[in-house]
């Protein structure tokens, strides 16, 4: 499991380096930008797709764009820290990896917060939100190009008690990726939360080290879980998203129009993953029912009052910018 460096060691640390490498500043002599790109998403995963058929062709014109799956450039969760010392160009990012550095991003950590992909993307583009970019990008290095919609979250269990209610999850290890943030969501579902990489979760489903996870439908098709659990839990509980984040340094070095052309591939790369994911969150539960699993919802309302109060009680939510939740919930 990851370590966090706590936020003040981690951007103290960043501002020395930050220092340093924009005193020495960068070599754009060569006339093409490699952009390395890390992610634990697999190549087939729609954000992946959807860069690779979009953002990489479009930014062509001065940029190599190179995408590395399945975490083997860059452990989940480090990817933020990488460009920001200058080791990595891009990578797609959580609010749950910039929560442990910037506490104010758990709001969108938060259980049924955000309604759907469309109100995702209205969030992201709010006036309310454009001092939290800037604050990542002046003290992390790193800017937030685009919100990617990664769908909505549901519980996938190799159990075969029926969930209704979060008492239903009683003692069940639900693996969580490895933040406080997701382990506060799995214990707010009712569940044993357990921190886990994403690569490391089908051996562990497979081997009963744990007794579920949670993912959008397209994740767990991509990632094959249904061939080691047996139910699908549509609690809908986090409409997740993904930030496309960009190295301040490398944009810096970009010319104005070549800045242009690398928001509007971002941004255009972003639409078509959501209208892709979207449209197989869709079609995909009649896949599962296929492969023999049960799908089904659960009491929607009573996990939705569970898991709201207890972000409205949590520590978390005294990091959220005054107003803000209000705000959100008003788009
Ligand atoms: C996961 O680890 O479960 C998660 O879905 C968390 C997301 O924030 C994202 O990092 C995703 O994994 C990876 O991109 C793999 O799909």
């Amino acid at each position: 499991m990851k370590t966090y460096l706590s936020r003040r060691a981690f951007l103290a640390a960043t501002a020395s380096s930050l220092a340093v490498t924009s005193f020495a500043g960068l070599s754009f002599a060569q006339d093409r930008i490699v952009l390395r790109l890390s992610t634990p998403a697999s190549e087939g995963d729609q954000r992946s797709v959807a860069l690779a058929e979009v953002f990489g062709p479009d930014v062509a014109g001065f940029a190599d764009y190179q995408p590395s799956y399945n975490a083997t450039l860059f452990k989940q969760g480090t990817e933020l820290e990488a460009i920001s010392r200058g080791n990595l160009e891009m990578s797609i990012t959580s609010a749950q990896e910039l929560a442990t550095i910037f506490p104010e991003f758990s709001i969108f950590t938060a259980g049924y917060l955000h309604r759907d992909a469309e109100h995702q993307k209205k969030v992201f583009a709010a006036d309310f939100m454009q001092p939290l970019k800037q604050k990542v990008e002046d003290e992390l290095g790193v800017k937030l190009l685009a919100v990617m919609y990664l769908g909505r979250r549901q519980l996938n269990l190799r159990t075969e008690g029926k969930v209704m209610t979060p008492a239903d999850l009683a003692g069940i290890q639900l693996r969580m990726p490895g933040t406080d943030a997701w382990q506060f969501l799995g214990r707010a579902l009712g569940a044993d939360p357990v921190p886990m990489a994403f690569t490391e979760v089908y051996t562990a489903l497979q081997t009963g080290a744990i007794d579920g996870q949670d993912n959008p439908l397209p994740t767990d098709k991509d990632a094959k879980f249904y061939e080691i659990t047996k139910q699908i839990v549509l609690t809908s509980h986090l409409v997740d998203l993904n930030y496309i984040a960009f190295s301040k340094k490398v944009w810096d070095g970009l010319t104005p129009d070549q800045q242009a052309t690398a928001q509007k591939a971002a941004d255009a790369a972003a639409e078509l993953g959501r209208q892709r994911q979207l449209k197989l969150e869709d079609e995909l539960v009649q896949f599962f029912l296929d492969q023999g699993l049960q799908v089904y919802e659960p009491d929607l309302e009573a996990f939705r009052a569970h898991v709201q109060k207890a972000y409205l009680e949590s520590e978390f939510a005294k990091d959220w910018p005054a107003g803000m939740l209000d705000l959100i919930n008003a788009l």
